[in-house]
């Protein structure tokens, strides 16, 4: 796959200067630089800004419904297990109603990779507060400061048993590159939550506030194998961490499925199947 394979007629509509540029260039590259073959490739999108990258990557793609995705993504890879199967998100998308599906996601280890564009904002919808805003924020959902404290996707992940857990930041794409092409490789559900700015309506979380507040775990000495090392690092507010928390191997969710069952999941045959029998019983 080349970069101009990924190519559709469509142009990008996000605001100038938006975090999803850096984004998608770093999906681009992770893909063509694995030398994956266009139809091995599926991405689901969730609805928001960070959605509509499904009319401009030319992979096959489903655009479904706001909070969605990870199930549909899940759903995709126990029918074809040759395929690489992608969840672009966003932080509202994830975090607030599809939250539990996250949490599942990590829990069965389905081998996904969740890329979610965390702007801190609910930026399609025009700039209200999300689920990872910071307490007190003012939007014009909570016009008189956010009651609530934020998720905190890194940790909720480690503690509950995610397999792989990563951060990346959007103007740092040749890290977000490496972190795309780890979690493609990792079998088993892979979290990559991206910081991103956005321009038009998150004045707080500016590019030169995610550059003074994060650093790179490749910088230090950290080595991704403790879970409460992770956990740590995950609480620490102040001083954000981008690159790999934690990674290990347990089986992803399609591995672990009996065999008989998984082939059933396949090759079953549905055409037999009477649904208006089945739905009598409800009427
Ligand atoms: C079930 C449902 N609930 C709410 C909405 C309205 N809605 C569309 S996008 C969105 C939030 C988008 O924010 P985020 O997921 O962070 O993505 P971004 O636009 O910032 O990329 C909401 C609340 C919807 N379309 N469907």
């Amino acid at each position: 796959m080349k970069q101009e394979d990924l190519a559709t007629p469509n142009k990008p509509n996000w605001c100038p200067g938006c975090g999803d540029f850096g984004i998608w260039l770093a999906v681009k590259m992770a893909l063509t630089q694995l030398d994956l073959k266009q139809e091995e490739v599926v991405i689901v999108y969730g609805i928001g800004c960070h959605g509509h990258m499904c009319n401009f990557t030319k992979t096959y793609g489903f655009e479904g419904l706001h909070g969605r995705p990870i199930p549909v993504a899940e759903g995709v890879k126990l029918a074809n297990k040759d395929l690489k199967v992608i969840v672009v998100a966003g932080d509202g998308d994830t975090y607030a109603e599809g939250l539990n599906h996250f949490l599942m996601g990590v829990r069965g280890n389905h081998d996904v990779t969740l890329i979610v564009h965390d702007n801190r904002i609910y930026g399609l919808t025009t700039g209200q507060t999300s689920p990872t805003s910071e307490k007190g924020r003012v939007s014009k959902s909570t016009p008189t400061g956010s009651i609530e404290v934020p998720v905190n996707p890194m940790a909720l992940a480690v503690a509950q048993g995610g397999s792989f857990v990563a951060r990346g930041f959007s103007a740092d794409p040749k890290q977000l590159v490496e972190l795309i092409k780890a979690g493609i490789n990792h079998r088993g559900f892979a979290v990559i939550d991206v910081f991103q700015n956005c321009a038009t309506f998150n004045k707080v979380n500016t590019v030169e506030w995610f550059k003074e507040h994060t650093y790179r775990l490749e910088d230090t000495k950290y080595v991704p194998n403790d879970r409460m090392k992770a956990l740590q690092i995950a609480l620490d507010e102040e001083k954000l961490a981008t690159g790999i928390f934690y990674q290990d191997s347990r089986e992803a969710y399609d591995q672990d499925v009996p065999a008989e069952k998984g082939d059933a999941l396949v090759d079953h045959d549905i055409s037999d199947i009477d649904i208006t029998e089945s739905m009598e019983q409800f009427t």
